[in-house]
């Protein structure tokens, strides 16, 4: 988390003590506020934007490990909980994504850009 330059800098024992107050801080808001995706959730995934269909309200993604839904990596299309992430989505994108079964269809129901 802290770059070595950083590290050499700062007092060691104030820091320490005050970064793990900020830690803690942001770990219990990030549960709270769901944002954002953390890569140690056992349910978030990578993925590659391989098309996005807003008519039809689906994302083709090529994905990783789907480890709450057993399921390896592949791609496939997917429902959205939120369509206006399809109007920023864009081909070749990279995203932190939850899925889940949602009424029987597989949907995205997180989903943070990572990378463009
Ligand atoms: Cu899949």
């Amino acid at each position: 988390m802290l770059n070595p330059v950083l590290k050499g800098v700062l007092v060691a024992a104030v820091a320490a003590a005050s970064l793990a107050a900020v830690a803690q801080g942001l770990e219990s808001s990030v549960a709270q506020a769901r944002t954002p995706l953390s890569a140690s959730d056992a349910a978030v995934s990578t993925g590659e934007v391989r098309k996005v269909d807003r008519e039809s309200g689906t994302l083709t993604l090529r994905h990783g490990p789907l480890r709450n839904l057993g399921m390896p990596g592949m791609t496939m299309v997917f429902r959205v909980a939120d369509r206006a992430w399809l109007t920023t989505l864009k081909e070749g994108d990279r995203v932190r994504f939850v899925a889940d079964s949602v009424r029987g269809q597989l949907t995205v129901v997180r989903l943070d850009l990572q990378s463009r």
